[in-house]
C-alpha cells in the first residue's frame, strides 16, 4: 500500500523554512519576513521531481506565551511534527546556539524518526556554528538543495506520485490570499499590529483575467486600528497595493483589492474565530 511520507521543516522562528520552501517549489506557498513567527499555521508545499514527490510541511514552532492563540499554534506544531516521517531541523548560523535551539532540541529527542540537520542562509559571510551539521544550504542563491534532497531522498519510498505534478499546495484560494495580505501587515507595521490582526476574505471573484477580492483587517484595538489606517489612510493604500501587485505576479492576471480595517477585541481569545484560522486537518 501507497505511504505518504511527510516532510517536516522544523526550527526556531527565522531560520529560513518558508524562504526555503518556496525557493524549492518556485512558487510563492508560504509567506516570509524578518520578524519572528510569521508563520502561524503549517504550510504544505509538494515538490515534484524526477525522483518523485516530495510533501513538505513549512511548521510554526512552539509559541511560550499563555495567550489562547498560542495554544493553537503549538497544536499546529505537535501535529506537524507527530506526522512526519522525516524532519528537517533547520539551525541558522546569524545566531547562536541559545536556549530555544537547546529547547527545541529537547524536544525532538524524544522522537524516533530521522532528523536532518540544516544550516541555512550560507550566503551570509560570517556566523556561528551549530553541532552535528548534515548539510546547508542558502535560499537567497538557491545553492545546495541538491545535497539536502539526496540526504532527504533515502527515506521516502519510490513510486507513482501521490499527487498531480502541477499541483504544489494544499492551501484553498481564500486562505492564500488572506496569507498574502497578512505578509504586507508583517513588512508594513511594526511592533505588536501583525500579530494582533488577522485577515479574512468576505468576497472572491475570479474570472481568466480578474481577481477581485473583499478583504477586512481584523485587529484588537481601535488604536491599531488607525495604525493600520494610517494618517489620510496611507498606510492601508500602501498594504492594499503591495498586496495587490504581490497577488497579480502570483496569479498573472488584474487584481482588484478592496480592504477594509475593523476592530475585533479579543479575537486572539475567541475560540470560533480560532478556530476558524486552524482548522483542524
Ligand atoms: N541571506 C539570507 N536570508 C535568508 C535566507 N533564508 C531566509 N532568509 C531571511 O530570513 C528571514 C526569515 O525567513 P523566513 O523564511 O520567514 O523564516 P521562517 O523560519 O519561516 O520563520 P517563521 O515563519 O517566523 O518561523 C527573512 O528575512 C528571509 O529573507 C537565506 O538563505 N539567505
Ligand atoms: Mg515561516
Amino acid at each position: 500500500m501507497w505511504k505518504v511520507w511527510y516532510i517536516a521543516l522544523i526550527g526556531r522562528p527565522n531560520t529560513g523554512k518558508s524562504t526555503f520552501l518556496n525557493a524549492l517549489i518556485g512558487e510563492k506557498v508560504s509567506i516570509v519576513s524578518s520578524r519572528p513567527q510569521t508563520t502561524q499555521r503549517t504550510i504544505m508545499g509538494i515538490h515534484t521531481h524526477d525522483g518523485g514527490q516530495m510533501i513538505f510541511l513549512d511548521t510554526p514552532w512552539v509559541h511560550e506565551s499563555i495567550q489562547e492563540i498560542n495554544e493553537y499554534i503549538n497544536t499546529q506544531a505537535y501535529k506537524s511534527l507527530n506526522s512526519a516521517d522525516v524532519i528537517v531541523r533547520f539551525l541558522d548560523p546569524t545566531r547562536p546556539h541559545g536556549e530555544e535551539e537547546k529547547k527545541i532540541d529537547t524536544v525532538l529527542a524524544t522522537l524516533t524518526k530521522p532528523i536532518i540537520r540544516v544550516e541555512t542562509k550560507k550566503d551570509l559571510p560570517c556566523g556561528y556554528h551549530h553541532p552535528k551539521i548534515d548539510v546547508h544550504i542558502s535560499s537567497s542563491t538557491r545553492e545546495w538543495f541538491d545535497a539536502l534532497i539526496e540526504k532527504i531522498q533515502p527515506y521516502l519510498p519510490e513510486g507513482e506520485y501521490l499527487y498531480d505534478p502541477e499541483y504544489y499546495t494544499d492551501q484553498d484560494m481564500e486562505l492564500r490570499l488572506s496569507e498574502i495580505i497578512r505578509e504586507q501587515l508583517f513588512l508594513c507595521l511594526g511592533e505588536e499590529v501583525p500579530y494582533a490582526s488577522f485577515v479574512e476574505i468576505t468576497e472572491i471573484e475570479d474570472t481568466e483575467w480578474l481577481l477581485r477580492i473583499m478583504a477586512y483587517i481584523n485587529t484588537e484595538s481601535d488604536s491599531q486600528k488607525y495604525i493600520i489606517i494610517g494618517k489620510g489612510g496611507k498606510k492601508l493604500s500602501e498594504i492594499g497595493m503591495k498586496a495587490r501587485m504581490h497577488l497579480e505576479d502570483i496569479f498573472g492576471k488584474k487584481v482588484f483589492l478592496a480592504l477594509r480595517v475593523k476592530t475585533l477585541k479579543n479575537w486572539r481569545k475567541n475560540k470560533a474565530i480560532l478556530e476558524k484560522l486552524f482548522p483542524k486537518r
